[in-house]
């Protein structure tokens, strides 16, 4: 008999991450890696008093009503769309995401995207292996400079800004950004950042690079008629969400050469992926891994363990996103 909380781990992670949880805790750990419906996510989650999760797992009003012993809910990504917060609050139960120690990896894979994308480095690799290339042309994949074009980005958090670093710094890029709120001009400067409408975004981009949150307000941000207003020399790189991006409107648009090319590393309904994107020739397609780098997944996992330990423990959690919730007493 044990009298130590109980916590789920809902997607595999790495072995002492677990670990470390049962030190403090009775765990159970989803080491199959299944993708559990909610009902059976709702079944394992009976007694359990807090859960790590990832972003691929829905938890709404539904799910806390069915679990009511539920105390604190942590997950090891940055984007929490996935929790109902306001839901989570009203039941006092503490939510926690994994922020900054994504934030340069994540940025190193836009970049890399972008490049690809501009480079149309997947696309001639393709080629290569299919044994097409006899000889060298001198228009063979030729696509269009990085060094020196306008690097567009659509939401300037903390990944943006560090897109910006390194086009401004590393790559001779002027750097126009749209946000809803603007960055101090203390911090604007040292990335060359200039901000600007939407519209005017889309229409001066070389390269747009997305990297806003997904939200209602941020679905189908860009759309037909945003796509439109891009130059058709210009790519589009989405490092953000799926739902950001009209993927249907995308799939077109590359078709008919509206812009040039696209780099997707999120997409509507992932793990399936448009048609049209599929057949599309200048796109890179890449299954949602902008942070996955070894020591990344690793810090995001701790950092979900750290929050979850601390929440259950009387401690504070580093990176809650309702602290205010620990000040309450339980109903
Ligand atoms: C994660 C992400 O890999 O942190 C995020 O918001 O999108 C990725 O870094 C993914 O969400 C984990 O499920």
């Amino acid at each position: 008999m044990t009298d130590k909380p109980k916590v789920l781990v809902a997607r595999k992670t790495f072995d002492d991450v677990v670990e470390r949880l049962r030190a403090h805790f009775e765990v159970e750990s989803n080491e199959a890696d299944e993708v559990w419906s909610q009902d059976q996510l709702i079944e394992r989650l009976q007694g359990m008093s807090g859960v790590y999760i990832t972003g691929s797992e829905k938890i709404d009003a539904r799910l806390l009503d069915a679990c009511p012993g539920l105390r604190a809910v942590c997950t090891m990504a940055v984007g929490y769309n996935n929790i109902d917060v306001p839901a989570c609050s009203a039941r006092g139960v503490l939510v926690s995401n994994a922020p900054d120690v994504l934030t340069e990896t994540t940025a190193d894979f836009g970049f890399a995207l972008m490049m690809a994308t501009a480079r149309r480095i997947t696309e001639s690799e393709h080629f290569l292996r299919r044994g097409e290339w006899r000889k060298w042309s001198y228009d063979m994949f030729a696509g269009s400079d990085v060094h020196g074009a306008t690097l567009a980005i659509l939401g300037m958090g903390r990944i943006g800004q560090a897109i910006a670093r390194r086009g401004h710094l590393g790559f001779g890029m002027p750097v126009i950004y749209h946000n809803r709120s603007q960055l101090a001009p203390e911090i604007a400067a040292p990335l060359g950042a200039q901000w600007v409408e939407k519209d005017e975004l889309l229409r001066r981009a070389d390269h747009l690079l997305i990297v806003v949150p997904y939200s209602p307000a941020a679905h189908h941000m860009v759309g037909e008629r945003e796509l439109a207003l891009m130059k058709p020399s210009a790519t589009l790189t989405n490092i953000a969400r799926g739902g950001v991006v009209d993927d249907a409107a995308l799939a077109r648009a590359l078709a008919a050469g509206t812009i040039a090319a696209a780099g997707l590393d999120v997409f509507e309904g992932e793990p399936q992926v448009h048609a049209g994107l599929l057949a599309a020739r200048n796109v890179v397609l890449t299954p949602h891994i902008a942070s996955a780098s070894i020591p990344t997944r690793r810090a995001m996992s701790h950092l979900a363990v750290d929050n979850l330990i601390a929440a259950l423990s009387g401690g504070t959690p580093p990176t809650a996103l309702n602290p205010e919730v620990l000040n309450r007493s339980p109903a």
